[in-house]
C-alpha cells in the first residue's frame, strides 16, 4: 500500500509533462475519429522518445470491461513492434484492487487487452512495456469520469 502510493506521488510530474502535450492529445483525437484517446504520452517522461497513444472501448469508458488498445511508436515516427507489454489500472483513492492486463499485439505496433473498470470514478493506468532490445517503457495515463452504469 505504502510502495503504491509512493509510486503514484513520484508520477505525479509525468501528469504534468502530459498535459503539456496536450496539442497532440488533440491532433490525435482528430485523426482517430470515432475513437476515445485518453492519452498520448510523449517522450518527457523517460529517455526513450517511446510515443504512447491509448484508446478505451467502449468510449467514453463505463464500469465494466473495456477493450485498451495501445499504438507504441518509436522515436523516429516508427511502429514499435513485437514489444511486451502489461497494463496496471488504479483508482485515484486508496482501498481498490487494482486490474492488470497483459496486452497482446494485435497488429505491428498495436496492442489490445482487456482491462476491468470495477467502480465508476477517475482511474490511471500504468503502462510497461518491454521492447525487443531491452528498454522498459513506463507510462502513467489518466482515464478520467468512468462512469457508473
Ligand atoms: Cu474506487
Amino acid at each position: 500500500m505504502t510502495n503504491r502510493l509512493n509510486k503514484a506521488s513520484a508520477q505525479r510530474p509525468k501528469r504534468m509533462m502530459c498535459r503539456r502535450a496536450i496539442t497532440n492529445v488533440l491532433r490525435c483525437a482528430m485523426i482517430t475519429a470515432g475513437l476515445f484517446v485518453v492519452g498520448c504520452a510523449d517522450d518527457a517522461d523517460d529517455t526513450s522518445g517511446v510515443q504512447v497513444n491509448l484508446t478505451l472501448d467502449p468510449s467514453p469508458p463505463v464500469v465494466g470491461e473495456a477493450v485498451v488498445s495501445l499504438v507504441l511508436k518509436n522515436q523516429d515516427g516508427t511502429l514499435l513492434e513485437k514489444a511486451e507489454v502489461k497494463i496496471e489500472g488504479n483508482m485515484n483513492h486508496a482501498g481498490m484492487k487494482p486490474s492488470f492486463a497483459d496486452l497482446t499485439e494485435v497488429e505491428p505496433g498495436k496492442y489490445d487487452g482487456t482491462l476491468d473498470f470495477t467502480m465508476g470514478g477517475d482511474w490511471f493506468i500504468l503502462v510497461t512495456a518491454q521492447t525487443p532490445n531491452g528498454q522498459t517503457i513506463e507510462r502513467k495515463i489518466d482515464v478520467e469520469g468512468v462512469q457508473a452504469r
